[in-house]
């Protein structure tokens, strides 16, 4: 068994090494306190002590059971652990000082500007998976590394995950809970340090450890109740974390906050801050120690399963047809999952609207139904990307929203995702406002490196997919449910950061910007004017971010005039990305951004984007207004 062969602090043998291990990880865990308070008291910020409160529970954790090659990180094999509670960032790094991740020159920049040592942990340090100081992530995320051991590596790594009690009131946390007890997560184990205080005071139930075990055994975990300053209790739940198999374990751990500094156990108003008197603090403690250990290793004969991968054959569409670009998206993934055997796919129960469905059919062992659980949907597709996995997430795009604080962190992960919002705009139209993804251009835009991607015909879809699916990052796909007409053939080339100009002339008047649904009002509208004499360039934008500038600017140049139409509202969509990319190129035009900007109710598709003002007609209207044509005033 693996906890038997594990190097421990010390290496005695039988009777004695019970109780000298036992020692051992008090004093680790006294020096994880020490080195909590001293990083914090230098950087003068930092929460030492909610790392103080559960040094007893990571020092038995790293010195028996977490299996982990410092010197490779990202092997296979390694056992995954997550601070949720990513402000107790003092206690991870006194950790990885202990096991010699670092040294103690880094140790003592902890918060310092340019330092890896950040105030809650990022992948910026190797050893960390994914970043976490929004509370309600770890866990979720970790049920997708989990996920990832059982059904796609196949591995049996384990999953440790440290939450704060407080912490414990987010939803995310229970959707994870459902989730992982639903997936039968044996290799999964939540830590949850229940120190009776949050930020502002006690936490709803305080020290009363059996309303946490009640319902988290209901949602059908194994649960553990101890205290988790007792070693030996500690030692003795993730042995029994281990030995528990078909259900993930919760261990519910009684602990101070504070612990270790009578100034400041179990008191208000210490919370994400230094200790007072630090020196004193660490005195009392007994002082400074150098302990250093070897984690357990890991298996290192195993490796990680691979699927099968074929050719590559993307779908084709024909010209004339029509065809909703929600559904070339699930053709053309399918497509690329034959040919990929990363690609794995994660649905929130809208599998046969978004089309992921069709990959699902094809590929289900590929394909994870994470019910309508947004944010448990995202983090487990971020967890899973740590372990090299290309998770496609889709849902309605006006749903995503759901998870943003999910996509947002994951950005700074240095997460890869691939995110499809199906369902985008008013031209959903009879099922109303509630269904339609309104903000989700400017709200991906918004994400750090993010790539928004917004074909309007089938074909383009396809290849775009085959693009985003090679790109790094938080790569965002918005598809419409309306069909559409395809209107490029099936060996057009396309690019992210590209645009194409489907009208032009020398003597272009204005340029009409649409992508997605609008741009075939666009053209609608090109042909109405060019029986009016009004000379109408027309670009598809489908590449939203990175922006296409520079074809932007020339058309801006030549016609200056710009209308832009988006089924988006008019904040942080397309139009603001076009006219601010043009103000800061210092390019001046006049020009007219048509968006959403009324409520929509229910009507049919073309009813709402004659409703909302940006179908064909709203485009003449604002093309002519621009011109100065007759119907301009
Ligand atoms: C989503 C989110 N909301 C609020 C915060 C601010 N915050 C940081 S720590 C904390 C209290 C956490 O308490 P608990 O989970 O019990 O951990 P402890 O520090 O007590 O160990 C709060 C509210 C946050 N980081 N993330």
């Amino acid at each position: 068994m693996e906890t038997d062969t594990a190097m421990a602090v010390n290496t005695t043998q039988d009777e004695t090494r019970t109780h000298s291990d036992q020692d051992a990880w008090r004093e680790l865990a006294r020096q994880f306190r020490v080195d909590s308070i001293r990083v914090a008291a230098n950087a003068n910020s930092g929460h030492p002590t909610s790392s103080m409160s559960a040094a007893e529970l990571m020092a038995v954790l790293v010195s028996k059971y977490f299996r982990y090659r410092v010197d490779e990180p990202k092997s296979a094999n390694n056992d995954h652990l997550i601070f949720s509670k990513g402000h107790a960032s003092p206690l991870y790094y006194s950790i990885l000082l202990a096991i010699g991740a670092i040294d103690e020159p880094e140790m003592e920049t902890y918060r310092l500007k340019g330092s890896r040592l950040e105030g809650h942990p990022t992948p910026v340090l190797p050893f960390v998976d994914v970043a976490t100081g929004s509370l309600g992530q770890g866990l979720p995320i970790g049920v997708g590394l989990a996920l990832t051991g059982k059904r796609l590596d196949r591995l049996d790594y384990r999953t440790w995950i440290l939450c704060g009690d407080s912490e414990m009131a987010e939803g995310s946390i229970w959707e994870a809970l459902a989730a992982a007890s639903f997936e039968n997560l044996d290799n999964l184990t939540a830590i949850i340090d229940v120190n009776r205080l949050g930020q502002t005071g006690p936490t709803r139930y305080e020290w009363d450890l059996d309303v946490y075990a009640n319902r988290i055994g209901s949602f059908g975990w194994h649960t553990i109740e101890i205290d988790g300053h007792d070693v030996a209790a500690v030692d003795a739940a993730y042995a029994e974390a281990i030995a528990t198999k078909g259900k993930p374990t919760a261990i519910i751990a009684r602990t101070i906050k504070g612990k270790g500094v009578a100034w400041e156990e179990n008191k208000n108003g210490f919370h994400g801050k230094p200790v007072d008197d630090s020196d004193d603090a660490i005195r009392e403690l007994g002082g400074r120690s150098s302990i250093r250990i070897v984690p357990p290793s890991p298996d290192e004969e195993a490796h990680a399963h691979v699927f099968a991968a074929g050719e590559l054959k993307l779908p084709t569409y024909e010209k004339g047809a029509k065809v909703a670009t929600r559904k070339a998206f699930g053709d053309a993934l399918a497509a690329l999952g034959a040919a990929d055997e990363s690609i794995v796919v994660l649905d929130g129960e809208v599998g046969n609207s978004t089309y992921t469905e069709t990959f699902g059919n094809r590929f289900p062992e590929r394909f994870f139904q994470m019910y309508i659980a947004e944010q448990q949907m995202i983090s487990a597709a971020v967890g899973m990307q740590v372990r090299g996995w290309k998770p496609f997430s889709a849902t309605f795009a006006a749903f995503l929203s759901r998870a943003y604080d999910f996509i947002r962190m994951a950005a700074v992960s240095q997460a890869n995702l691939y995110l499809c919002g199906s369902h985008a705009g008013v031209s959903i139209g009879e099922d109303g406002p509630s269904q339609m993804g309104l903000e989700d251009i400017a709200s991906l835009r918004a994400v750090h490196g993010s790539t928004v991607l917004y074909p309007s015909d089938a074909n383009q879809t396809a290849r775009l997919l085959a693009l985003m699916a090679n790109n790094k990052g938080i790569n965002y796909m918005r598809t419409t449910r309306q069909a559409t007409p395809v209107i490029y053939g099936a060996d057009e080339k396309f690019e992210i950061g590209g645009s194409r100009v489907l009208r032009s002339t020398d003597t272009d008047q204005v340029t009409i910007v649409g992508a997605g649904i609008t741009l075939g009002e666009a053209l609608k509208a090109a042909d109405t004017l060019a029986a009016d004499g009004i000379r109408a360039r027309v670009i598809d934008l489908y590449s939203v971010k990175p922006l296409d500038t520079k074809t932007l600017i020339a058309a801006a140049r030549a016609t200056g005039r710009v209308v832009t139409v988006e089924d988006h509202w008019a904040e942080g969509g397309l139009g603001e990305a076009v006219f601010s990319a043009l103000a800061e190129a210092g390019a001046t035009v006049e020009g007219k951004l048509l968006a959403v900007r009324i409520m929509p109710g229910s009507a049919t598709p073309e009813e709402e984007l004659q409703m909302a003002d940006i179908d064909a007609d709203a485009i003449v209207k604002a093309a002519r207004a621009l011109v100065g044509g007759k119907d301009s005033k």
